[in-house]
């Protein structure tokens, strides 16, 4: 990989890109490495640079200090380079701490963010608990610029900022660092959608989270609406001058650049697992399989897919028997009663469906409620006829990407609801409304029975275009727009024409 940035990078995320276990055996401590598009594509950027990673443990201040270990000498993993001292864990008193993340992060920005506003609480106290944690964070951030900088007093850090859990950080940082006299560049990404305005004004302390984020120089976004919305509420609730064809926001004196930055996978890593995975057990050799793989989220629309298939069977009979769904879901957020309900809902969806519709020989669903391996995942992907990807809302969604990376022998199909980021560059997927039962089950149809040429053009143009734009691109172009725009902050002047 080539890294074009001398500046260490400071990486503050919710999480470390590992957690640390007790060995049972050995009772040391040791790092358990969490597989995911950005410790993947971003470790090896704090490693080259001689960076930081700030985040949480898994532990709380309760629990005692925790000494992170250095890698094991076995490490293949992207984190393996990180050494003990790049590794910053930030703890927080548990009660506060699950204010802020179960009350305040993912009860209340996780839905109102996927514009399901209904799902979301409003509670000041929650809310107070986000600000609070964001201080802690940003205190611990600017200690790690500070020793960075006593070791190399020449460069000037790059402090990251990533997503929906750290939108209160940058002024902290920003205020302290200048304290200090310790120059930065600070950037934000978001990895969820950016609701339109009419949504994020519901948020009673919407001024306040806008101005949170305008503390960094840049801000990114997955796709273009998303920045477009993000300007829009700069402008309507702080009054902002902005620039929307340049997408600049002026605001206190500083010019913050906004870009579109459409996050990807390790596309050649996800061609050789699927050139060397296992072939899926099948009923039969003619056997088609629709699949879903998805974090169980009611973001992720997978009560509304299933019904859609179950209109398939209804409609389109010719395919029982010849046509398997099969859904993984990876369990997510599972002490929160909202996800134990669509866990239970989908449970009885699926029993009914399948003693409605199985014979003898063959089950209509396949459900596996469990983390599955990349190797059996690229199998999975690479045997399938159709992935049928139909989030409800979704900043992008990988998993749409993951399957076109993985397939190198028979082409498949992709459903893709245009409610997902990936929607807005993935044109040769069917886009399918997830809402409209109906019409889902006809795109199902039509995407089992297309043409072998059609399905070979369409993902040929959806390869190319996934293989240019990886996740290699997406960090280059991530550095590329902080290095021209941040640097004008550092000297002000870059304001926006009168
Ligand atoms: P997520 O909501 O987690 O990410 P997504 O982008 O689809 O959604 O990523 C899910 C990842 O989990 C994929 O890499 C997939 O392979 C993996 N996965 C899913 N099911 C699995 C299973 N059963 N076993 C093992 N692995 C599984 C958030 C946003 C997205 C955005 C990403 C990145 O919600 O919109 O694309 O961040 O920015």
């Amino acid at each position: 990989m080539v890294i074009n940035s001398t500046s260490p990078m400071v990486v503050v995320a919710n999480r470390l890109p590992f957690t640390v276990q007790k060995n049972p055996v050995t009772g040391q401590m040791e790092r358990k490495h969490c597989a995911g598009g950005l410790v993947t594509a971003v470790a090896p950027v704090v490693v080259e640079t001689e960076g930081l990673w700030v985040g949480w443990s898994g532990q709380h201040q309760e629990d005692g200090v925790v000494e992170i270990p250095e890698a094991n000498p076995n490490d293949q993993s992207p984190t393996a380079g990180l050494k003990s001292w790049q590794v910053k864990p930030m703890m927080s008193q548990k009660t506060l701490f699950d204010n802020y993340y179960n009350g305040c992060c993912n009860a209340t920005f996780w839905p109102l963010f996927h514009s399901m506003p209904d799902r979301a609480i409003f509670q000041q106290d929650k809310w107070e608990a986000y600000r609070e944690v964001n201080e802690q964070f940003a205190k611990l951030t600017v200690e790690a610029v500070q020793s960075l900088s006593k070791s190399n007093p020449e460069t000037i850090p790059l402090v990251w900022l990533h997503d929906y859990h750290l939108m209160m950080a940058a002024n902290s940082i920003r205020d302290r660092c200048d304290k200090l006299g310790l120059p930065i560049k600070m950037a934000f990404f978001l990895h969820i959608p950016f609701p339109s305005w009419d949504i994020m004004r519901l948020f009673p302390w919407d001024d306040e989270l806008l101005q949170g984020i305008l503390g960094c120089d840049s801000v990114g976004f997955h796709v273009e609406d998303y920045c477009l919305n993000f300007i829009d509420c700069c402008q309507r609730r702080l009054g902002c001058r902005v620039d929307r064809e340049q997408m600049l926001v002026e605001h206190n004196g500083r010019t913050v650049s906004v870009h579109p930055l459409p996050i990807s996978i390790p596309y050649d890593r996800f061609v050789s697992l699927a050139e060397k995975a296992p072939q899926v057990v099948k009923n039969n050799e003619q056997e088609q399989l629709l699949l879903g793989v998805d974090r169980l989220d009611y973001t992720k629309g997978l009560v509304h897919r299933i019904r859609a298939f179950e209109t398939l069977l209804q409609k389109h009979p010719e395919h029982i028997e010849h046509v398997t769904f099969l859904q993984v879901a990876v369990p997510s957020r599972t002490d929160v009663k909202e996800y134990q309900e669509l866990k239970e809902d989908l449970d009885q969806l699926i029993g009914r469906i399948n003693g409605r519709f199985s014979t003898p020989n063959w089950s209509p669903i396949r459900y596996i409620y469990g983390c599955v391996s990349q190797e059996q995942l690229a199998a999975f992907y690479r045997d399938s006829s159709v992935a049928v990807v139909t989030p409800l809302r979704d900043g992008m969604n990988l998993v749409a990407k993951e399957f076109v990376a993985c397939q190198v022998s028979e082409p498949g199909v992709l459903m893709l609801s245009p409610f997902a980021g990936a929607g807005s560059s993935m044109h040769e997927a069917l886009l399918v409304n997830p809402y409209e039962t109906d019409e889902f089950a006809e795109v199902m149809h039509r995407a089992l029975t297309m043409p072998k040429d059609e399905r070979e053009l369409r993902m040929k143009q959806l390869r190319h275009r996934e293989r240019e734009h990886d996740v290699n691109f997406w960090l280059q172009s991530f550095l590329k727009s902080v290095d021209c725009l941040a640097d004008n902050n550092l000297t002000p002047g870059r304001l926006l024409p009168l």
